[in-house]
């Protein structure tokens, strides 16, 4: 099997500041963040920006050049910027990452649907939130509807092509694999694919064994064992845990951070470092080696460090 390429997602635009201290939101908790992951064995890091003094989610294209940077000076590790954005961001708002950082690997999102947290605010009282925008923003995911069109799927695949990026597929249902495949006929996708099952999201497929194989053998009929590479991302806790440690026995890769999951036990709130730390000690179980950001840039066909626009 080829080595497991860890991506750790550090903060995401899902898990709200009082879920856990240890979100990072600010420039230097997020570079220090992703050199520990980094150092833990983490080749990719998933980025989305935040608002530094209350950890909102931002589209600032300024704030995101900051965050690269920063990133970029202490880690060698393949940097994925998200086009997904967060709850209310306008596609074109989204997309604005590509053309004007120009990253190895940017995050396109495989369909429309409805996306929500709006459970998690169960766990907490009005006055329990750190900051006021955490309870409307997680309480209003119950009415989103997370858009990605074919309009603006094509748009955004456009934009990578200029730009040298490659696109990692987010797929959070069977459904998205059949919307690549037409993206595919199209012209505008080129192989290997790299795709990303995102599993356990109120609003797609469920993290179980069952749907993931079912992912993978409608992958594997689309587009041929040889044609795509496949990552996972367990959203909750074990899920995490439990999706990446079958990615690691079937072949895929691994996702983990704290965009996706809090904990690195039952109730013990986990570190980004921590949660990498631990799916490289099961990785080491399975003897299944670490991929280094080298091997991904290969493995990816990415077009280098070197010419990124940050
Ligand atoms: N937020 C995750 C559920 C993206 O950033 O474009 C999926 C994700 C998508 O990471
Ligand atoms: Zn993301």
């Amino acid at each position: 099997m080829e080595p497991l390429i860890v991506t750790a997602a550090l903060t995401g635009a899902v898990t709200v500041p009082t879920q856990t201290p240890y979100l990072p939101y600010t420039i230097e908790h997020l570079a220090e963040d992703a050199e520990r992951c980094a150092r833990a064995g983490a080749a990719i890091i998933h980025i989305h920006a935040r608002n530094p003094e209350n950890g909102a989610p931002s589209s600032d294209m300024d704030l995101f050049g900051e965050i690269l940077k920063a990133i970029k000076a202490r880690t060698d590790a393949v940097i994925c910027t998200t086009t997904g954005g967060g709850v209310g961001m306008a596609p074109a708002d989204r997309v604005r990452v590509v053309p004007t950082w120009q990253p190895e690997l940017a995050t396109c999102n495989m369909g429309s649907m409805n996306f929500s947290v709006h459970p998690i605010a169960r766990r907490f009282n009005d006055d329990d939130y750190r900051f006021p925008w955490e309870a409307r923003w997680l309480k209003g995911s119950e009415d989103f509807i997370f858009p990605n069109t074919f309009a603006s799927i094509r748009h955004f695949l456009e934009e990578m092509r200029k730009t040298d990026t490659r696109p990692e597929f987010e797929i959070y249902d069977v459904g998205h694999l059949y919307n690549l495949e037409f993206m595919l006929s199209e012209g505008l996708v080129e192989k290997p694919i790299w795709l990303q099952f995102v599993m356990g999201v109120l609003g797609g497929i469920r993290a179980t064994l069952y749907d993931l194989t079912h992912l993978l053998d409608t992958a594997t009929r689309l587009f041929g064992a040889d044609g795509y590479r496949w990552s996972v991302i367990g959203a909750g806790y074990p899920q995490q845990f439990h999706m990446c440690t079958a990615a690691i026995m079937l072949g895929g890769h691994a996702r983990v951070g704290l965009e996706d999951n809090i904990f690195v036990r039952r109730g013990v709130l986990g570190r980004n470092h921590e949660l990498v730390e631990k799916i490289v000690r099961i990785a080491g179980e399975f003897d299944r080696p670490i991929a280094t950001p080298a091997e991904v840039r290969s493995l990816l066909n990415l077009k280098g460090q070197e010419r990124v626009g940050f």
